[in-house]
């Protein structure tokens, strides 16, 4: 009895020091494999697992493989040979984009596109690339409009479009991946499509230089001309960057320069002394909402990215403030206030991958302490016996029943990246599509 006692004593008092050990890379590759063997059990071979009712998810009639396409350069960074080695016969085995279906092209050129580049390059095996060709190809038909705006939905049999509004997040997101495509099969009509959608949105900035968030694609007309970088415009100025970065495409960098200095002078928004980015109206730069979101969380890394660290560093100071708000972030807040106005959370990885950033050029272990913090509520709060669940509410931690392929791609990616050594992935060698998945900027076959 004495010995139980003591034994239950000893655990009384290490228990509580053993859980504030400071995360490691080891530790997120463990939730990896939580979530992955999950997947493998539940829903193997569909797009996705519904966590809570362990059930698979598809996005169409048919699978498109979104998760293990999604999850497997993170296998390959982790070094999970084979998880990776099965990830890699599933989709081999099986996918084909010759199906019956009408797409998004915003979701399949990030997750699926850029997921088969970065597979074809860390791999080598041709087949990759072979898919990720014949579904560039199927992708084409959305820039057959009027004005090289891409139109948003496209059919894979018939190239059927559809869907003459779009925005210039789903417009813009594409030339990282068609470009690399056009780089490895030595055909630049994938490049000089995207990239003239590009331009297309950037010529139709307003005199103050912002652009709004529908556009349409017929027309060229703005429907919605609310300014910010949150969801419907935000990877549009990431792409700016990363295309000059990637491509050396100095038209890009020009383009970089005068949006940046633009959403700078009339997005940027100081309150209580912190740095927020909210919302105008594109021609007039009038405040509209002091709206900012989990989205928004990816600016930090593009400003250090840009060579902005300072407004990069305070930009993230408030984005944790935002996930400390309730002990995990919301999708939305109105940061006049600090008051969660959208309280879902999705897994989403932005404030993370910012982490991730600031880490790399900073070298700061601030930001590595954001990471454990990041780690520990998403264990805490999303952690379900089937993987990692979204949250219906941040202030209750109400679960819900889905967890997007991103959170295998993007999300696990940056925190077990930001935890392992930096030779695991050199940073300058790569650029990272939207959905995580990194480009390798050399181009030998
Ligand atoms: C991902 O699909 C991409 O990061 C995209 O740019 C934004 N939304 C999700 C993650 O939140």
């Amino acid at each position: 009895m004495k010995t139980i006692l003591t034994l239950f004593f000893c655990l009384l008092v290490t228990l509580p020091a053993l859980s504030q050990q400071p995360v490691t890379a080891e530790d997120v590759k463990r939730e990896f494999l939580h979530s992955w063997n999950a997947y493998k059990q539940y829903a193997w071979g569909y797009d996705a697992l519904k966590p809570l009712s362990k059930q698979p998810h598809d996005w169409h009639s048919v699978s498109l493989y979104m998760t293990p396409i999604d999850a497997y350069d993170t296998m390959l960074l982790m070094g999970l040979k084979d998880e990776a080695a099965e990830t890699k016969k599933l989709i081999l085995d099986n996918l084909s984009f010759d199906k019956n279906i009408e797409v998004q092209a915003f979701e399949i050129i990030i997750r699926v596109l850029g997921g088969l580049l970065s597979a074809y390059q860390m791999d080598g095996d041709p087949r990759f690339l072979a898919l990720a060709k014949d579904l560039g190809d199927r992708l084409m038909p959305i820039y057959d409009s009027p004005t090289g705006l891409p139109f948003r939905y496209v059919h894979l049999q018939t190239g059927a479009i559809r869907d003459s509004v779009n925005n210039p997040a789903e417009i813009g997101t594409a030339l990282i991946e068609f470009g690399t495509l056009s780089k490895l099969t030595g055909n630049p009509v994938y490049y000089d499509n995207a990239k003239q959608a590009l331009i297309q949105v950037f010529n139709r900035r307003s005199r103050i230089g912002l652009v709004g968030t529908w556009v349409n694609v017929v027309t060229g007309e703005w429907t919605n001309k609310s300014s910010h970088v949150g969801g419907a415009i935000d990877s549009y100025y990431e792409y700016l960057l990363k295309a000059w970065k990637l491509f050396g495409d100095e038209d890009c960098k020009k383009m970089w320069d005068v949006s940046i200095a633009a959403v700078n002078t009339h997005l940027a928004d100081t309150v209580r002394g912190e740095l927020w980015y909210g919302r105008v109206e594109m021609n007039t730069g009038k405040r509209t909402s002091t709206r900012f979101g989990s989205l928004e969380a990816f600016f930090p890394a593009v400003l250090a990215m840009g060579g902005d660290l300072e407004r990069a560093k305070q930009l993230q100071e408030s984005c944790y403030k935002m996930w400390n708000l309730h002990g995990i972030e919301p999708e939305g807040i109105d940061y006049a206030t600090m008051t969660a106005t959208s309280k879902v959370y999705v897994l989403r990885p932005e404030i993370i991958e910012s982490a991730y950033y600031l880490y790399y050029y900073t070298g700061d272990e601030k930001y590595r302490k954001m990471g454990e913090t990041f780690f520990r509520s998403l264990v805490q709060y999303c952690r379900t016996d089937a993987g990692y669940a979204e949250l219906e509410d941040v202030t209750t931690k109400q679960k819900r029943d889905a967890m997007e392929s991103f959170f295998f791609a993007e999300t696990l990616k940056y925190l077990y990246l930001l935890f392992a050594p930096r030779e695991t992935l050199p940073f300058e060698s790569v650029i990272f599509n939207t959905e995580a998945h990194p480009v390798r900027k050399t181009w030998k076959k």
